[in-house]
């Protein structure tokens, strides 16, 4: 049996506004997902700040916790074998207009700072970003 992973992965802002929430969640259980935890947060700056932390020396720090923190979105702890990889597969290219077709962020996004969904990159980053929203006790 293949190991089973965990990621951290956002609904971000501009998904949730336009109320895309269900059809992302629909998309995430269709390619097999497991959702673990799950919770709608408003972030304020200052989370959103702590949370891309290892951006803030980026020319587009400041425009993306302004944007993360514009509105509520959906946190999201996901299991599968390969989760980090698999989620990234799903979510597609940064940029949306460089996505493959059939990936959320080719179907959901409206540019590379406003591309509906996050994820977690590497096994280490997945750690501390569901660590930075969920307690263990959600995480069980
Ligand atoms: P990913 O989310 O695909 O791992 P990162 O980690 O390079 O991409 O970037 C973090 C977030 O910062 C992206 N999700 C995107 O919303 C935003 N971002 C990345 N590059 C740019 C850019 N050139 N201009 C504006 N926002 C950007």
């Amino acid at each position: 049996m293949e190991l089973m992973e965990r990621t951290f992965a956002i609904i971000k802002p501009d998904a949730v506004e336009r109320r895309l929430t269900g059809q992302v969640l629909a998309r995430i259980e269709a390619a097999g997902f497991t959702v673990r935890a799950m919770r709608l947060q408003h972030l304020t700056k200052a989370e959103a700040e702590g949370f891309y932390a290892v951006h803030r020396e980026r020319p587009f720090f400041g425009a993306l916790t302004d944007f993360m923190s514009s509105g509520p979105c959906v946190l999201l702890a996901l299991e599968a074998p390969n989760a980090i990889a698999e989620w990234r597969t799903l979510m597609g290219a940064t940029d949306p207009g460089k996505a493959d077709a059939g990936t959320l962020r080719k179907d959901f996004g409206s540019s590379i700072d406003r591309n509906a969904t996050h994820g977690s990159d590497a096994p280490e980053t997945a750690a501390f970003e569901l660590g930075y929203f969920f307690r263990g006790l959600e995480l069980r």
